[in-house]
């Protein structure tokens, strides 16, 4: 007897997803926030200790360094909320300077269970902390934590690691906003943004020569196969970082080796590629120190700080909601 399964509700719009974007007259695109399953986590994690991938190391050593100052601006008692957290590693700083003066909750929010748990247990340690993690999307997962506190107590918001660079600039302000609508006047928001540095460090940062981004982008074409049952050979695709003059952004993409058709089954779809043509996988946003100010006063904030590390042009900006 044939037996019929639903598809979960996860994998239909995993599957709707991808027949969009593959369905997109001219250039094809996947929505980068596809690349983050166990194994493409796994490898963002490798990314972020390549030697040619400055960014989290930038981000790391200001939050090391600057810890105190930041803390030092803020207004008590306050809590800690964290958008896509990962592991959570880089917060340490910010905790521990916060456990000095009170005790303090850190509700990470995140859509990875894994990392999300390994979260809770690395930061769960610190001697005044208390970890109560959201499995949710970040705005969703913020409204939550806004909505659970006592009106006396402020919130500081992470945005760490330039994720916001992953958005359309344009995508990127209206969100900014958004969290700003979620939040109250005289709470905070640490924005870490990369800045604009020479073309080749660039491309480099996007496309090492151990071939881990290259693993992390082509992943995405393993996971339509391994969830939507779909026969992509990756051997006939190829990983390219390119960067976009214009719009100041790192464009990472799947290039089709040859001419071929693919089917993707639980997306009811054949898709065939034209060879050189490409699938548009991600974009990093870079920034200029003075932009990320314009930006946050556009969007109801004033800048309280801003601080530019040394080595790899990346800074982290203190918000603060007017
Ligand atoms: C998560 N995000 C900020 C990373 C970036 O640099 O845009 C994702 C990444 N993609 C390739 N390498 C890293």
């Amino acid at each position: 007897m044939l037996t019929y399964s639903r598809p979960t509700r996860h994998v239909s719009e995993f599957a709707d997803a991808v027949r969009d974007g593959l369905t997109k007259p001219g250039q094809k695109e996947l929505p980068s926030k596809y690349l983050y399953d166990e194994v493409g986590s796994a490898l963002f994690e490798t990314i972020c200790v390549l030697p040619e991938y400055g960014l989290t190391r930038a981000d790391a050593r200001l939050l090391e360094t600057h810890a105190r100052d930041i803390v030092d601006q803020l207004s008590y008692p306050i809590h800690v909320a964290e958008l896509g957290s990962g592991t959570g590693k880089k917060t340490r700083w910010i905790l521990e300077a916060l456990s000095r003066r009170q005790r303090t909750f850190y509700y990470p929010i995140e859509i990875s269970p894994s990392a999300l748990a390994a979260c809770e247990k690395e930061l769960g340690q610190i001697d005044l902390v208390s970890v109560v993690g959201y499995e949710k999307p970040y705005l969703e997962g913020l409204r939550a934590v806004a909505k659970g506190r006592d009106s006396q107590e402020h919130l500081l918001v992470l945005f760490l690691g330039s994720t916001v660079g992953n958005f359309d600039r344009e995508a990127g302000e209206d969100f900014l906003h958004e969290v700003r609508e979620t939040l109250q006047p005289g709470d905070a928001l640490l924005l870490g943004t990369d800045l604009e540095k020479d073309e080749q460090t660039q491309i480099l940062a996007y496309d090492d020569p151990a071939g881990v981004t290259a693993a992390f982008n082509k992943n995405l074409l393993a996971r339509i196969n391994r969830e939507l049952g779909a026969n992509f050979d990756l051997s006939q695709f190829q990983h390219e970082a390119r960067w976009n003059e214009m719009e100041r952004r790192i464009e990472m993409h799947l290039r089709s080796l040859r001419k071929q058709c693919v089917s993707i089954p639980a997306a009811l779809m054949k898709v065939s590629f034209a060879e050189g043509e490409t699938i548009w996988t991600e974009s990093s946003h870079k920034y200029r120190a003075a932009e990320v100010l314009a930006m946050a006063k556009r969007t109801g904030y004033r800048c309280e700080g801003q601080w530019i590390d040394g080595e790899w042009p990346f800074a982290q900006n203190l918000l603060i909601c007017e």
